[in-house]
């Protein structure tokens, strides 16, 4: 008997710009998602070819505007110093943008993102992929419940070591292509944004110290930093303080979170994702990534029993699906968006000026 063909209407129709390791993750999540990579380009039209296949694209474009046209969905994927005009030409084209973090290299290009995509009515938004892991939302839900108390503190760390050494390098260590503040834009970035969904607090003032470990790289002077210490105070009243190293070797992408209140403390780490450690004084649990014990946020996101691990890929399928969902008009709760990355965008200045100055520096809200 002849196989029966099954038609399915394809409602995400993505462009992919940029087709390196960020490119391939977009462009598996969308599959997930149920979408269409209708097209992708590069940094030049060989890359983009030799990328297609990857990408699973069903045309390559020289021409980012015609890209753009193909498109319903754009994803920006390329250096941080791109965002900022291709997100814009795409919201001026109408079609709704997913741009990669930062959003851009500074806070003034950020807002106009912001309200450039406010003013068009699409839907721009930001992978701060680490939202949708389970335990994340497990605990953002017990903070909200009031099951950690009233909070008080908060620190941890994000520590990689893929630039560990003087001979590595990337786009991100050059100013120019990857914003003034290197470190602190790829992964504090994250943390903050974490810090912030998790604890539904804002960090209002910050002292940061910034440091270059390798001062050359690559047979050139370096201004970008590898290590990032900071100290802050948020508006609800909480203290707190968090590392942020791609120089730590041995730690690959370690991002650490852990929030203490006035009952329980919580504690995420994103290479241990499958469980939440919750402190308390007569006892400590660690509680699975059990769909059957989680709060209802947690449990839409937990695809698999607990014992069979979700990660990373799971966090960004996740991600592009509630794009889907917003795309469809169901704006999902959490969904990262642009005054997310302008927020983002924010810290990074009052982290920069802080270190500058050597002194505390108010986050402008
Ligand atoms: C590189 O530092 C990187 O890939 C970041 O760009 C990502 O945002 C982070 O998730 C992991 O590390």
């Amino acid at each position: 008997m002849a196989p029966v063909t099954i038609s399915r209407p394809t409602t995400y129709r993505a462009a992919i710009i940029g087709t390196g390791f960020m490119g391939r993750v977009h462009a598996r999540a969308i599959a997930a998602a149920g979408g269409q990579v209708a097209g992708i380009s590069g940094s030049s039209p060989e890359r983009a070819r030799a990328a297609a296949a990857s990408l699973r694209a069903d045309a390559v474009f020289d021409d980012v505007a015609e890209l753009i046209e193909a498109a319903d969905v754009v994803h920006v994927c390329t250096p941080n110093h791109l965002h900022a005009p291709l997100a814009l030409a795409a919201i001026e084209a109408g079609k709704h943008v997913v741009c990669e973090k930062p959003l851009a290299v500074d806070a003034a290009s950020a807002q106009t993102m912001t309200e450039a995509a406010a003013a068009a009515g699409v839907v721009a938004a930001v992978p701060f992929v680490y939202r949708f892991h389970p335990m994340v939302r497990e605990a953002r839900a017990r903070v909200a419940a009031g099951r950690i108390g009233r909070l008080t503190l908060a620190h941890g760390s994000y520590l990689q070591d893929w630039l560990l050494r003087p001979d590595d390098d990337n786009w991100r260590v050059d100013a120019d292509k990857g914003g003034a503040l290197r470190a602190f834009g790829d992964i504090g970035s994250h943390w903050c944004d974490l810090l912030e969904f998790v604890t539904g607090d804002r960090i209002s003032a910050v002292s940061a110290q910034l440091a270059t470990a390798n001062e050359r790289r690559g047979g050139r002077a370096v201004s970008t930093e590898d290590i990032v210490i900071l100290q802050f105070a948020t508006a609800g009243g909480m203290v707190g303080s968090t590392v942020v190293s791609q120089v730590s070797a041995g730690r690959k992408n370690r991002l650490y979170l852990e929030v203490s209140g006035t009952e329980n403390t919580v504690a995420f780490d994103q290479e241990q994702p499958e469980t939440l450690w919750v402190g308390g004084r007569g006892a400590n649990a660690v509680v699975m990534r059990d769909p059957d014990h989680l709060s209802p946020d947690a449990a839409r996101l937990a695809h698999v029993p607990a014992g069979h691990p979700q990660g990373y890929r799971e966090c960004f399928d996740d991600f592009v699906a509630d794009v889907g969902e917003a795309v469809a008009g169901r704006a999902p709760d959490g969904l990262p968006v642009f005054a997310d990355g302008l927020r983002a965008a924010r810290i990074a200045e009052a982290v920069a000026a802080s270190a500058r100055n050597r002194q505390w520096v108010e986050v402008a809200q």
